[in-house]
């Protein structure tokens, strides 16, 4: 992780993404609608994604599974941008996917991290993560990557189309230079989470939750546990918990809720109360300083301060962090979980 955020990946992504977006800029600039592609942790990037350029650009995104859009009828026009993002550039159903979409006449945009993979190869410009490689088979230093990468373009797509003021995009290039030394303090926080692991170790379920940009990461949190430590874990929208799940809480339910600081902030705090109310176990990913969610929850976790709009390349660490702990503390092997292929080419 640390690796992908230094100054290199982002100068040289940046770099390399340039060559590759330069060209098709005036497409994205001006495209009706985007359409993303993926599966697992990117998709989970690419549904950040969607939030950032709907945010920034007002173009309209939408974000689909691959291993679902390629079997289906879906409508592509030739006027659309469809992003494909893999960590392999292997991906089967991805692949499957970009064909579809090529068949229909799309422009097709890849975000890989594998250098000269098959999807790299197949579409029409991309841009690399240069993550360095994934050891492991579940995608993590990737996704940061991959949404470095994807708020970079939605920023200059902001920009360009004059959608995203000037004042809000220096105040987000200023903040994405800092991201590098507060992903480093975000890793320091390991002895505290391996901590917190313990006590769960043994549960059998679990619940993650996140409003906005951190919606995306609860879905995260919740396929990394899964993933790597084969505990029963769900995401959602923390607005969704009183359409169902709320219907789960109990006090054998530990709720991860991820409640950073943002423009959604005292609606998560209700939220909170609502799990605390029926007994849940709360687990809360905060910012630093914040002094009502702490007075709520059963632990707490502190990660920097940042920009709404970069909160994913921070919330995520402490999850990842705590899925690892949790596997380890099982005997899971979390560089080759059970069931799970790197490259998922089949
Ligand atoms: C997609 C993916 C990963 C997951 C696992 C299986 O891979 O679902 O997100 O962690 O490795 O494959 P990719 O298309 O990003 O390489």
């Amino acid at each position: 992780i640390l690796d992908s955020m230094r100054g290199r990946m982002i100068t040289e992504g940046n770099h390399l993404m340039m060559s590759g977006f330069r060209e098709f800029e005036n497409k994205f600039i001006n495209a009706e609608r985007i359409l993303i592609v993926a599966c697992g942790t990117s998709w989970h990037a690419g549904l950040v994604a969607e939030y950032l350029i709907e945010d920034f650009a007002r173009i309209p995104v939408e974000v689909e599974y691959a291993s679902e859009f390629r079997y289906r009828n879906p409508i592509i026009r030739e006027s659309d941008i469809v992003i494909a993002i893999s960590q392999s550039g292997e991906t089967a159903d991805t692949l499957a996917a970009i064909e579809l979409a090529k068949s229909k006449g799309a422009t097709i945009f890849g975000i890989c991290n594998v250098v000269g993979s098959s999807i790299a190869r197949t579409t029409d410009a991309g841009a690399y993560t240069h993550a360095g490689p994934e050891i492991g088979v579940a995608s993590t230093k990737a996704f940061t990557a991959q949404v470095t990468v994807l708020t970079l373009i939605a920023m200059i797509m902001g920009a360009k189309r004059g959608t995203l003021e000037t004042t809000k995009l220096h105040e987000l290039m200023a903040e994405l230079d800092n991201i590098p030394a507060k992903v480093e303090r975000a890793l320091k926080l390991d002895a505290q989470i391996q901590e917190i692991s313990e006590k769960f170790k043994d549960a059998t379920n679990f619940i993650y939750l996140g409003r906005g940009y951190n919606y995306p990461v609860a879905l995260e949190g919740a396929l990394k546990l899964k993933e790597i430590s084969y505990i029963h874990a769900e995401g959602y929208p923390a607005a969704e918990m009183k359409h169902g799940p709320i219907a789960l809480i109990d006090e054998q339910m530990p709720v991860v809720v991820i409640a950073t600081k943002d423009s959604s902030y005292e609606k998560i705090v209700s939220n909170v109360q609502e799990v605390r109310a029926r007994k849940g176990q709360v687990i809360a990913i905060v910012t630093e300083g914040d002094t009502t969610i702490p007075t709520m929850a059963d632990h707490v976790i502190e990660i920097p301060e940042t920009s709404e709009h970069l909160a994913p390349l921070l919330s995520v660490i402490p999850l990842q962090l705590l899925s690892y702990h949790i596997a380890v503390m099982r005997g899971c092997n979390v560089d080759q979980p059970r069931n799970l292929a790197k490259s998922v080419t089949v």
